[in-house]
């Protein structure tokens, strides 16, 4: 595919030989029993036999709409039933997903619609108080498809069809591109190939002892690697395990659930394991079903990681994980002190770890901080069409700037201690500074913008957006409007506004990112 970068071949042959690659495809990974429940999502139950058939029925229908082995959908769903049928049919049939987050709205979705050369567009009619229809009537794209009632589009009901024989994808091809966290102006995408990403979920279920017994809930939004494949729901899917949707992780949806599906594993970030601590103490609910609480996505405290056991009763697991590739996991069996205080070890044996100095790229002596590099088996090589970035992201021998601050411990174990990229992580949600101060920028009062995370107790950070502005200053509510009407998901909107009359300067120049986020220590 054109604007994709693969392994060079020695790796290749490397990952081949060693066994991480395989020529299973990311279409077969149903692989319970037929008469078993594959997917419990509000009121439907669906078995692998259900689920299987489904799932070609509608491959048939996207080749009926025309789409191709090779070519790109955008799909834009929220935790249902179609998010996974669809998946799995547009996986079959060769044709990339592009997993856009439900919160995308026109400025993400126009550019990666127009990036990825998409031929369809999937979508609900509406969800969460927003109608995608109004979305997708601003772009421009072949086929919109709609979960629901599809106005002047193709209803996702329509493309039922008689499964027809397709041509298999090779294991080698682009499977699906998952979105990055971003630290520049535009969203990226990652390109995921089928045997990296069906190692990714097969290697990642059975180092958290997934099994057919196992019923994993999910909290997150499905569409994000954390959710889909670390293991997610493609990792309790090949092992034969059941699959429970909620719509969020607020304990008044998740909690009944785990009770009345008896769940067993669940993914979450830390403002959701906090609030379940809490809610833990006071609510009625049966939660003695849960063997696994995976934390990951934003650092957890030592703190309330050391509750998770006792308060939840069960084994927390944190995860350290990128959609560009690497997973770090604590091991169910390590010690409680590796487990509360490291964000875990590399998830393959081939996963290769450099820690360097950001400035110099040097490695810095063992057991210090210093920027995370990485390249293996199921680590991207370049990002999809964005040679000038890759430029900057990847070294010459192909390891991915991670740009997270890390230090190694004898062990393995990896400490999170911190960020070397203008990005705010906003409890599991990733802001682009860049990106934000572009739209910020826009705005005919705004001379000049500086974004910047603020330590919050809850999520670990908040946005901050420093602004020099002429004339009225905007006020914060007066520039999420603005936001709003320029199509900005709404997470990535500043949670406060501070106005300045001038930016503290570095040496060479560069607004000081630093010392504008002293001032709000
Ligand atoms: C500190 N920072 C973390 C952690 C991710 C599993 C889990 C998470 C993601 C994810 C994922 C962190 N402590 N435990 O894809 O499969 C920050 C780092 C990292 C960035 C990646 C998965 N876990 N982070 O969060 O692509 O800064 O993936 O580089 O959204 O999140 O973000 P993302």
């Amino acid at each position: 595919m054109d604007g994709f970068t693969s392994w060079p071949n020695d790796l290749v042959a490397r990952y081949i030989a060693e066994g991480y690659w395989s020529d299973r495809l990311l279409g077969d990974v149903l692989r319970g029993d037929p008469g078993r429940i594959a997917l419990v999502a509000g009121d439907e139950r669906l078995t692998y036999a259900d689920l299987d058939r489904r799932a070609d029925r509608t491959a048939a229908g996207f080749h009926r709409l025309g789409i191709r082995r090779g070519d790109r959908v955008v799909l834009q769903l929220p935790n249902t039933a179609s998010f996974v049928v669809v998946f799995l049919a547009l996986v079959r049939l060769g044709a990339a997903p592009v997993l856009a987050l439900p919160a995308h709205r026109h400025s993400e979705i126009g550019y990666l619609c127009e990036l990825s050369q998409a031929r369809a567009y999937v979508i609900p009619d509406r969800h969460g108080g927003f109608d995608y229809r109004e979305l997708a009537r601003s772009l421009d794209v072949e086929h919109v498809v709609v979960d629901g009632d599809a106005a002047e589009f193709t209803a996702l009901a329509s493309l039922d069809a008689e499964p027809v024989p397709l041509d298999r994808p090779d294991p080698a091809d682009v499977g699906l591109f998952l979105l990055s966290g971003g630290t520049t102006g535009l969203p990226k995408l990652i390109p995921r190939t089928h045997r990296d990403y069906v190692y990714n979920l097969e290697a990642s279920a059975e180092v958290c002892g997934f099994t057919a017994d196992t019923v994993y809930l999910v909290v997150l939004p499905v569409a994000h690697n954390f959710a889909l494949a670390c293991p997610g729901i493609l990792g309790a899917f090949a092992v034969g395990g059941t699959v429970v949707l909620a719509p969020s992780g607020s304990p008044d949806e998740a909690f009944p659930l785990i009770e009345r599906e008896r769940a067993t594993a669940c993914a979450v970030v830390p403002p959701i394991a906090l609030l379940w601590l809490d809610a833990a103490t006071w609510s009625d609910e049966d939660l003695s079903s849960l063997e696994l609480l995976q934390v990951g996505g934003a650092k957890l405290a030592a703190e309330p990681a050391a509750q998770v056991p006792k308060v939840l009763g069960c084994v927390l697991q944190q995860v350290f994980g990128m959609a560009e590739g690497l997973l770090n996991y604590t091991r169910l069996d390590d010690p409680p002190e590796l487990v509360e205080t490291t964000q875990g070890r590399p998830l393959c044996p081939a996963d290769e770890i450099r820690v360097v100095d950001p400035d110099t790229g040097e490695p810095v002596p063992e057991g210090e901080t210093g920027e995370l590099l990485t390249r293996g088996p199921y680590t991207l090589r370049g990002y999809y069409r964005a040679p000038e970035h890759n430029a900057r992201s990847f070294t010459p021998d192909g390891f991915y700037r991670t740009g997270d601050l890390v230090r190694r411990l004898p062990s393995g174990h990896l400490v999170v201690e911190g960020r070397h990229k203008d990005q705010i992580n906003r409890g599991g949600d990733k802001v682009s500074a860049e990106e934000l101060e572009g739209h910020l920028l826009a705005h005919p009062a705004v001379h000049d913008a500086a974004v910047v995370g603020m330590p919050d107790p809850m999520m670990g950070e908040r946005t901050c957006a420093f602004l020099i502005t002429r004339g009225t200053p905007p006020t914060l509510r007066e520039l999420k409007d603005f936001l709003r009407e320029r199509g900005l998901a709404d997470y990535k909107w500043p949670d406060r506004v501070e106005t300045v009359d001038t930016f503290p300067r570095t040496p060479v120049g560069k607004i000081s990112k630093k010392e504008l986020a002293a001032r709000l220590a």
